[in-house]
Formats: C-alpha cells, structure tokens, sequence
C-alpha cells in the first residue's frame, strides 16, 4: 500500500506560460491546476450521467442522483458484465463526449504539446463503487494501455468534488523520465495491470479535488487511485487522452471505452445525440493508426493463469469473469479449463 508523501505541486502560476509549462511536464511528468474546467459544466455533466447510473440501478432509490449515494450491494467493475450493462449507457451522454473536447482543456494540452491536439475519440469515465478497494486502479503507466506514442498525456478530472477519502489519483513525480515501459503484473483493478511498488520511488503526490481541478500528465508516470473509502460515494472521473498530430495513435483508441468487453458501437453511442458535430470527428484527419501490442495484456493473463493455479482467489476472480464476460474468447477458453466451469 503506497504511502501518499505530498500534495501535487499546482501549476496555476504558469498558466500563461507555455515554456514553463513544457519546462515542468518535462521535469515532473505532470501538471496539476486548480479549476482549469468549469465547476458549473462540470455539476451539469456529473447530472448527465449520474441520472443515467440511477436509471440503471446503482444510485439508492429516492435520492438525488447529483449526490451519487450508491446502492453497495450492485458493486462492480470494469470487466463485469454488471458493469458494462450500465457503463454503456452513460458511455452514450453527448455532453460526456462534449467533455473531452472543451476548449479550457484542449487549448491546456497544446501549450504542452506545442501545437494543435487531437482528442483521443475513445472517451473514459470511471465509476466507482465505495468500499470495493479490491479493485481500485493499481499503478501503472498509461502506455501499456493506450500505446500508439510516448508523447499522449492524460488528463484526468473528478466530475464533481473528490476529496482524499474518494479515491482520486497518486502520482510519483519525475517517474516519465525512465523513458520506457516498466514491468507490469496481473492485478485486479482497472486495467488489470501493475507495476511493482519497490520498482518506483517512494515519493506519490495526491491531494483533494474539487470540481475543476484536473490533473494532466505523461503517458510513462506512474500513477494509481486512492481507494474510494468512503461510506456510500460512487466517484466519477474523467480520463482523456491527447496527443499532437502526427505521430501514431493505437486503434483501440478509436473504438468506445470499454467496446471490447461488450457488444457496442459509435452507433449506439450516437443513437441519442442531438448534435452530428462530433460524430466520428477523426474521419476528417489523416491518422497513423498504429495495431494495438498485445504484450502486455498478455503478460496479465498468464500470470493469472499461474496464480490461479497456485490458489490466489484475485487471479481465480479475475479469470471467472473472463469467462462469464466472453466465454467463447481464446484466454477464456483456456481459463475455462483451468476452473473446470
Ligand atoms: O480513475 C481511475 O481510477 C484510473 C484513472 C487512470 O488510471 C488514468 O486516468 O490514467
Ligand atoms: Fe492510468
């Protein structure tokens, strides 16, 4: 369990400043500013999506949605098809996709990049559950994921206030400049992925979020969530990605968030959209799609695979809901094998 050492250092004061700017992405890996989003279209977006949570059953009954009180017994998470049946449907809000492209952000990233950005057309919310801290996102680097090139930043953001007890990111500073992929382990947790805790430096910066305050940083820092702890909280999140023209971008990162666990499309996330205007937006560039490197999720699995057999119920659970997830794939085939299911 990481120790948090110190808080984000907040850019705020090189806002106007884009070699400062560039100076402190280089060294840290990372910016952090105080209310760089609107806390207003912020509290209109948390309303979008959490009325959709409520509709499909994770918010109590009878409370307002904006305060996001969970009905604990529907935990779940990215990989369960409890999750998926609900994530699809706030993955579906215009105003969430709308999100990722406002212009308080874009213009942010491209005093970091030094020039015009594309946002990733996959757009990424995390809903999390309280007091399922079995499955907070482990640390890890953002390339294992979204690969295509070192040069894509992250730029995570609370949908509303995210004090410590939430969960919001940790980050250790400085740790991009390994200038490469670090080992990473099965885990359960977004992504599935880890890195070691002996593998970084024990400095790991977080802090309160309010609604507003955005956190952007480098596809090699290593970061991970803090455990949402709190009583009964979902917390939601924000993470869009970024990169310059250019240089490659993955393919994965053209398909809706979570597409590959579930049977849905730009179709059905458009099915409801009052504006054409973002709709498949990338078409109009010429991008350098890159195949998406299946090393390390691979990797994942057969350590899963190893676990399992040696007993750990983590690598048991994560396996179990392979299977139920995609009984028909090859790893849950050879997975299904191994539980004798
Ligand atoms: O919000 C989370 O728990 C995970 C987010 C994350 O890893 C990211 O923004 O890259
Ligand atoms: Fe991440």
């Amino acid at each position: 369990m990481i120790q948090v050492t110190g808080e984000l250092r907040v850019s705020n004061d090189a806002f106007d400043d884009p070699s400062e700017i560039r100076r402190r992405m280089d060294q840290e890996g990372y910016l952090f500013f105080k209310g760089l989003q609107d806390k207003d279209k912020l509290m209109s977006l948390r309303k979008d999506m959490l009325t959709v949570m409520m509709e499909g059953g994770w918010l109590v009954a009878g409370t307002d949605p904006v305060d996001g009180i969970a009905d604990i017994t529907k935990q779940c998470t990215e990989g369960d098809v409890a999750y998926t049946d609900v994530y699809r449907h706030v993955q579906a809000v215009e105003s969430f996709h709308q999100s990722g492209h406002w212009p308080e952000v874009v213009s942010m990233i491209e005093k970091i990049a030094d020039g015009p950005v594309l946002p990733h057309p996959q757009k990424i919310t995390r809903l999390w559950f309280p007091k399922y801290t079995d499955h907070t996102t482990p640390i890890h680097q953002d390339f294992v994921h979204f690969q295509g090139s070192f040069d894509t930043y992250t730029c995570w953001a609370p949908v509303g206030d995210c004090p410590t007890e939430l969960g919001p990111l940790a980050l250790v500073p400085g740790s991009h400049k390994v200038d490469k992929v670090l080992d990473h382990h099965f885990s359960l947790g977004a992504g599935s992925l880890a890195i070691l805790e002996e593998d970084l430096g024990d400095q790991w910066l977080s802090n309160d979020f309010e609604a507003g305050d955005t956190l952007i940083f480098h596809s090699l820092t290593a970061h991970q969530a803090l455990p949402n702890l709190s009583e009964d909280r979902v917390r939601v999140s924000l993470d869009n990605r970024y990169q310059a023209f250019g240089i490659p971008i993955a393919e994965q990162m053209l398909t809706p968030h979570l597409s590959n666990f579930a049977d849905f499309d730009w179709e059905d996330v458009y099915a409801n959209w009052e504006s054409d205007e973002l709709k498949y937006y990338w078409k109009q560039y010429d991008l350098e799609v890159s195949a998406k490197i299946e090393t390390w999720g691979r990797i994942g699995f057969e350590e899963a695979m190893a676990l399992t057999r040696d007993g750990d119920t983590n690598a048991r659970h994560h396996l179990e809901r392979m299977v139920k997830r995609d009984p028909e794939g090859e790893q849950s085939v050879s997975a299904a094998k191994l539980l004798g299911v």
